[in-house]
């Protein structure tokens, strides 16, 4: 929402944002009150007896505001603490009614609308957003049938099998309780100590050592409802499905290293982005997309649908795009919005149902149960964000925080009401909630079924699947957690686990840790999953939102860089100038280029790609700049594509970059020069739009391959 817009004015005015109209409150006059409506006069100095006495009880403005400021705060979530959100809206490309009868998924093109919170997992409120972690991305479709909340992740899969595992899980992987340490970091010895021992977290394990683990933006990165769920369709039939969210953009991640340094340039690294990009009028756009396998082939598979740890290789089911997701509007208030907000995975709607998925089981009594101590009772629903927009009629009453004054009796069944609520579709198929009719049998048993012992294929499959630079950056996370963890028993462990991956790792990760390479298990196998490398996830996003910087001083060709910055921006790119000093430098013709930033103030972690100009004037202040020969530095480390002018070659043999990129072939691995400035641009665009040149001299570590 740009600010000052109001919202009924706006095109897109959508049937929850004029519900949330209704609870917007923007001052009406100027005076200040108390919560009771008195006018206060002064809210600078307390009442008190005398001008240098004690402050008096009485003052009841005082009281209250301090009160009320007290109380400011809730729990925040026990995990995905940290997040960012967004609405906007979601509309299916053709009707699902052959699979499923859910009300949202029958027309093509209507659209419902959607609210979205992003969020990192282990860190708490106020940790950084680059951290190496799983990201949530869950999605709440306010349907005319009542909510459907989709609780997703980025990752298709998870730590563990069974939810009753999770309280474990989450108390290895969050701070030690000794110390508070480390904050929104895995690389520490409990998380890795209970992996080690719970080897059904391997496959988790090398999506979170990937650069999976590290995106880029929310904006480019792939979500997944992870546990298999079920549609059923008007007939009750049943489908199974997994859902896949697709960003448009494509899949881009950052390198570790720029992380690490990202999370002290700017903590709220992909908060922002997600911000600045809608309020630019960038919508971040997702394809939701399933893959659907009839109950009759449930055991098709060789591992177990109902498996959270395993994923249905998308070469033996096709992933179906079904519709698309527009995230338009940015919240108004963090804490009423994107604190507030309640997700659950039993939120669903006619026409989606459960497995028997044990994790999902579990998710199913956990969310609610959460919310009842972070959101202070039972009338959560209720929040402006999270209430349906279709009709609410229960005879829940009471509790904490009830804002709804509910006329009549409230018991069932009735006469006094005239039998209201009744029960909804006595004779009608539509638009009720019916449970999918499963048959059920079975001895009450605390066992793991037989068909989710195999812990090991798909985390090799996984590794199969990834390029060299995958590999390499995989190896160097797995040696950085562990090089972290200081027992030695824990770490020997994890890399004997690791050997049933693959021996190549296992080598790999123990020559880090100065280990003796454990003996690969005979039964790893060679298939792969293209589907699951970033090198075949690009999107059609052109250079939309990339972000460039120029490195501009005195002297500089502005002829030159206008004429870049022209073909950059026209592709939709975000293009910045920083220098030494905010303000302008003069050009070497006299012309005159105004600074975005100052150069200090950034950090080559903030962009996507980075112009050098040349001017031998400005060249030589840029020289003498050590933070500019540090962005080019990493700018180059971190596979930026980079153009440079003329004597701005200089700056890169300054920042020692190989000899092999400083001439025409270093064009391959974005490494552009030049002095035609559209030669420039054109070969610029078309680097941006690959994001990462990982192959470069110097850049593939050659033991962690
Ligand atoms: Fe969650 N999870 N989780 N989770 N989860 C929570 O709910 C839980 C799991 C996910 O932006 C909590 O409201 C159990 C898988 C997201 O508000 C809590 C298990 C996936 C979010 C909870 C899991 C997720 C949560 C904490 C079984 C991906 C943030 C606060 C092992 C498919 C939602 C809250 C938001 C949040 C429980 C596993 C995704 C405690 C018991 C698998 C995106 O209820």
């Amino acid at each position: 929402m740009t600010s000052g817009t109001p919202h009924s004015q706006r095109p897109d005015h959508d049937d929850k944002d004029r519900q949330l109209d209704g609870f917007r409150a923007a001052p009406e006059s100027d005076a200040l009150t108390t919560d009771q409506g008195v006018r206060v006069d002064d809210t600078d100095n307390a009442l008190r007896a005398g001008a240098r006495g004690p402050t008096l009880l009485e003052d009841f403005h005082n009281r209250e505001k301090l009160t009320h400021f007290d109380h400011e705060r809730i729990p925040e979530r026990v995990v995905h603490a940290r997040g960012a959100g967004a609405y906007g809206h979601f509309e299916p490309y053709e009707s699902l009614a052959e699979y499923t009868c859910a009300d949202f998924l029958q027309e093509p093109g209507r659209r419902t609308p959607v609210f979205v919170r992003f969020s990192t997992v282990q860190g708490p409120r106020g940790s950084a957003d680059t951290v190496r972690d799983v990201r949530g991305f869950a999605t709440k479709f306010y349907t005319r049938e009542g909510n459907y909340d989709l609780v997703g992740n980025n990752f298709p899969v998870f730590f563990i099998q069974d939810a009753i595992k999770f309280p474990d899980f989450v108390h290895a992987v969050k701070m030690e309780p000794h110390n508070e340490m480390p904050t929104g970091a895995s690389a520490h010895d409990t998380f890795w100590d209970f992996c080690s021992l719970q080897p059904e977290s391997t496959h988790m394990l090398m999506w979170l050592m990937s650069d999976r683990a590290i995106p880029r933006s929310f904006r480019m990165m792939q979500g997944f409802g992870v546990h298999t769920f079920r549609f059923v369709n008007a007939a009750g039939r049943g489908t199974f499905v997994k859902f896949h969210w697709k960003p448009l953009l494509g899949v881009n991640s950052l390198v570790w290293d720029e992380a690490q340094i990202a999370a002290g340039r700017d903590p709220d690294f992909n908060r922002r982005d997600l911000w600045e990009a809608i309020e630019a009028g960038n919508y971040p756009e997702y394809e939701l997309g399933v893959q659907l396998v009839a109950e009759e082939d449930e055991d098709a598979f060789e591992f177990d649908l109902l498996d959270a740890t395993k994923i249905i290789p998308e070469e033996q089911v096709p992933v179906q795009p079904i519709g698309r997701m527009v995230l338009d509007r940015n919240p108004q208030n963090f804490f009423a919005e994107t604190e507030q907000v309640a997700f659950h995975t039993a939120n669903v709607v006619p026409g989606i149902d459960f497995t028997n998925d044990p994790l999902l089981q579990g998710r199913n009594f956990s969310y609610l149960d959460t919310q009842l101590i972070r959101l202070g009772g039972p009338n959560f629903s209720q929040l402006p964000v999270n209430r349906p927009i279709a009709d609410v009629n229960t005879n829940h009453r009471d509790g904490y925080g009830q804002q709804v004054i509910q006329q009549g009796n409230s018991y069932f069944p009735n006469s006094l009401s005239g039998g209201c609520p009744a029960h909804a579709g006595a004779g009608e198929a539509s638009g009720v909630f019916r449970h999918y009719q499963q048959p059920v049998a079975g001895e009450k048993v605390r066992v793991r079924s037989e068909s989710f012992k195999d812990h090991y294929s798909q985390a090799t499959l996984f590794w199969n699947s990834m390029s060299d630079w995958e590999k390499a950056h995989i190896v160097e996370a797995f040696r950085f957690e562990l090089g972290k963890v200081g027992s030695d028993e824990v770490r020997e462990r994890m890399v004997a686990n690791l050997a049933n991956v693959h021996g190549d790792l296992s080598g790999a990760v123990a020559a880090g840790l100065g280990l003796p390479a454990p003996q690969a298990a005979a039964t790893i196998h060679s298939f792969s999953s293209p589907a699951l490398s970033q090198e075949n996830l690009g999107g059609d996003g052109g250079i939309r939102t990339r972000k460039v910087a120029v490195l501009a001083a005195d002297g500089i060709d502005v002829e030159y860089v206008e004429a870049v910055r022209g073909r950059l921006t026209e592709g939709g790119a975000v293009v910045e100038v920083l220098a030494a000093n905010e303000g302008s430098v003069r050009g070497s013709d006299s012309a005159v280029l105004t600074v975005d930033r100052a150069l200090p103030t950034m950090g080559s972690v903030l962009y996507d790609a980075l112009l050098v100009p040349g001017g031998k004037q400005a060249v030589q202040t840029l020289l003498d700049d050590p933070a500019a020969v540090r962005f080019v530095e990493e700018s180059y480390r971190h596979g930026k594509p980079i153009a440079v002018q003329g004597e701005g070659e200089q700056l890169l043999a300054a920042a020692r970059l190989p000899a092999e990129v400083l001439n025409a072939a270093g064009a391959e691995q974005g490494v552009i020069s030049g002095d035609s400035a559209q030669d420039v641009a054109d070969a610029f665009v078309s680097a941006i739009e690959r994001h990462r040149f990982m192959r470069r001299p110097g850049l593939l570590n050659p033991g962690a391959v």
